[in-house]
């Protein structure tokens, strides 16, 4: 089965736009696998509405380690499996906490045996960390990787909001090798291109 793993900075909406996205493809509960870098799998069943209260936060770092749903698209008159994978969110710096470290190695790992990378940005947060430099920069980091390898897709999230709405020349000027689906995890917004983009590529 095919995986496709979320990956981005902390807080920039991984979570929200895999759960609201399960939803979107016609789940109202979901299982729920989480994996820890130790190997260790628990399985949860949740009502989307209770994961979403349970695993979205906006303290950083809310997720830390891979959290995966099996969901369902209509191909054709076909249905396809596939995966889709939440990750602990991954920044520059090295993280104090051990169990983050794990969890951001566990994600580096993932990306390179997903089929598919949707690399999410905070595009209300941007240009604020990412225009400093390409040097030392995550997602400059996430985009040349995910560029080099194909099957990867930049969504530049919370496009509800206006300061993120203005952002978005500067999104694609900064990452001009990039498909960039501008989306808002919270509203559902840009989720009929995403599910076009998934469904043309499983
Ligand atoms: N306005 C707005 N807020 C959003 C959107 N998507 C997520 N948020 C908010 O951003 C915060 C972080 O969302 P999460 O989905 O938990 O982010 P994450 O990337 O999984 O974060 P970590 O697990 O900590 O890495 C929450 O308070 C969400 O409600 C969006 O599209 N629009
Ligand atoms: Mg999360």
């Amino acid at each position: 089965m095919r995986e496709c793993a979320v990956v981005g900075r902390p807080n920039s909406g991984k979570t929200m736009f895999a759960l609201n996205f399960a939803a979107f493809l016609g789940s109202k509960a979901v299982d729920i696998t989480f994996r820890t870098y130790d190997g260790l799998l628990t399985c949860r069943h949740f009502i989307i509405e209770e994961a979403r209260r349970e695993l979205c936060s906006l303290t950083a770092h809310k997720t830390r380690s891979i959290q995966s749903m099996i969901l369902k698209m209509p191909v054709g008159k076909a249905t396809v499996n596939f995966k889709l994978t939440d990750t602990c969110g991954i920044t520059e710096h090295i993280h104090a906490d051990e169990n983050i470290r794990r969890g951001m190695a566990q994600t580096i790992g993932l990306m390179r045996t997903a089929d598919f990378i949707f690399h999410i940005i905070d595009a209300a947060d941007f240009p604020g960390e990412v225009i400093a430099s390409k040097d030392n920069n995550i997602d400059w980091e996430i985009y040349t990787y995910g560029t080099a390898r194909g099957n990867y897709v930049l969504l530049a999230n919370k496009i509800d909001l206006i300061i993120a709405k203005n952002n978005l020349p500067k999104l694609k000027g900064y990452f001009p090798e990039a498909l960039i689906i501008p989306i808002s995890a919270l509203y559902s917004q840009g989720f009929k291109e995403v599910k076009a983009y998934v469904a043309r590529n499983l």
